[in-house]
């Protein structure tokens, strides 16, 4: 056993393939083993940084044979302990899977390594974009955005990660490579495997490339925020945008709670003239975008911004929110989603629901109002044990909704999976999982059973 707790020979054997110097072990995997800061630490052996598929296909058969746990890690932008090590895994950094290839113009796809940043396939080609746009696009990456179905701010007009995917190149536990980049968009040849991979969080293979639907790019896109008295009002406000403002790309809510701490630690500028309780940011492209949100926000008070600077002003209200928690303390970041007539009710109760069970806890909430989606961040003023989680996802049951909407399910969701998910659903995952992974090396601390 060496000081990276694997035994010698089988460092060795990774060293020929990817090289020494893509095998860090001893202090350099730090920052490979943290999910999300003050959130999740582990402890990792040794980080290895294949550069092409026939790298991980090597490493992976090594892990194999050696029944060697394995993280895949794509940018780790992760809130949910998803791409940090439990003890004692191997990591496996995607990040040198960076190879995009040409636009096809025809079919406006592009395909990319599991590497490539969601900034880079965005900038693929002129006059088209990808369709999922999050804040975290400058380091999240395409093996983790599928890995974790990622949403984001314009999931009411493009869907999720898994929508944007035409085919997919992954590697099998075992090393077997499958890949299916041909990109038709019609093509029923046997089981969706790409889509099952969409959202397995590291569980089924390792993703090295994806085929990519790319969307048109926004024209002269208008943002616009306007405040509103109550979350009631926000939801209103929202489904009238939704089925009147044709080119709507975002619909987001959050609140002057989380703009206080902004504003006070982060240097972001209130909106509008006169604080609200409730705001919503809406962006549309297109023509007459400009109209539709002037005409939706009527009399109310709204700031609009159709420069990039402007927009960019406006969106770091909304941006910025993950960061408003952490001003108070070290948060749990709670990502649920209940049905779309419920998230008022989830929104403005959940606070009173955490409270109860710790009366000195603070909440933050916001989220993609057309979605359904509401992102609670608690900071606990007593042990985080689960009794936050327990009581936000019971609430969350109990209007019908799902206790993760678009991070996953983790390392750190995974003992409340049973609240969502029946025994048969779970061991029918396990059926798959198994199929697709027979040793269980790979990121067994994540969706366990
Ligand atoms: C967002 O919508 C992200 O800003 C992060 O999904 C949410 O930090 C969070 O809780
Ligand atoms: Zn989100």
């Amino acid at each position: 056993m060496t000081r990276a707790g694997l035994p010698a020979a089988l460092l060795r054997e990774f060293a020929a393939v990817v090289g020494e110097t893509h095998v860090l072990t001893g202090h350099a995997p730090a920052g490979y083993a943290v999910a999300w800061p003050g959130g999740f630490a582990g402890h990792t052996p040794a980080v290895l940084r294949p550069r092409d598929t026939a790298e991980v296909a090597a490493l992976l058969r090594l892990c194999s044979e050696a029944g060697v746990a394995v993280v895949p890690q794509g940018g780790n932008p992760g809130l949910v302990g998803g791409g940090g090590p439990p003890h004692g895994a191997v990591v496996r950094s995607l990040a040198r899977l960076g190879r995009l290839g040409p636009v096809e113009a025809e079919a406006g796809q592009v395909t990319a390594g599991a590497g490539v940043t969601l900034e880079r396939v965005a900038d693929a080609g002129p006059g088209l974009d990808l369709g999922v746009f999050i804040a975290s696009r400058h380091s999240a990456t395409v093996g983790g955005a599928i890995a974790t179905n990622a949403g984001g701010l314009r999931v009411l007009r493009h869907g999720p990660m898994r929508a944007q995917v035409r085919g997919i190149e992954a590697v099998l536990a075992d090393g077997t490579v499958v890949s299916h980049l041909s990109g038709l968009v019609k093509d029923n040849t046997g089981y969706d495997y790409p889509s099952l991979l969409a959202g397995s969080e590291g569980t089924l293979a390792v993703i090295t490339a994806a085929r990519l639907q790319l969307v048109p790019r926004a024209v002269d896109p208008v943002t616009a925020i306007i405040g509103l008295e109550s979350l009631d009002q926000v939801h209103a406000m929202a489904q009238r945008a939704v089925r009147e403002a044709g080119g709507l790309l975002s619909a987001e809510f959050f609140t002057q709670a989380g703009l206080d701490l902004l504003i006070e630690h982060a240097g972001v500028t209130l909106p509008l003239r006169q604080p609200a309780p409730a705001y919503l940011l809406l962006e549309a492209s297109g023509p007459g975008a400009a109209d539709d949100l002037a005409a939706l926000a009527g009399d109310l008070p709204v700031a609009v911004g159709t420069t990039a600077a402007a927009r960019a002003r406006l969106w770091a209200c909304r941006e910025r929110h993950p960061d408003a928690a952490g001003f108070l303390g070290v948060p749990l970041k709670l990502d649920v989603s209940v049905p779309a007539g419920q998230w008022v009710r989830l929104a403005s109760e959940v606070t009173g629901v955490v409270t109860e069970a710790d009366p000195g806890a603070r909440v933050i909430s916001y989220g993609h109002v057309a979605d359904g989606n509401v992102h609670v961040n608690v900071v606990p003023a007593v042990d985080p044990d689960g009794r936050h989680q327990d009581a936000v996802f019971t609430f969350v049951a109990a209007l019908g909704g799902s206790i993760s909407a678009e991070h996953g399910i983790g390392a750190l969701k995974a003992r409340w999976l049973p609240l969502m998910r029946s025994e048969a659903e779970r061991a029918l995952f396990a059926r798959i999982r198994s199929a697709f992974d027979p040793a269980g090396i790979l990121n067994p601390h994540v969706l366990p059973r």
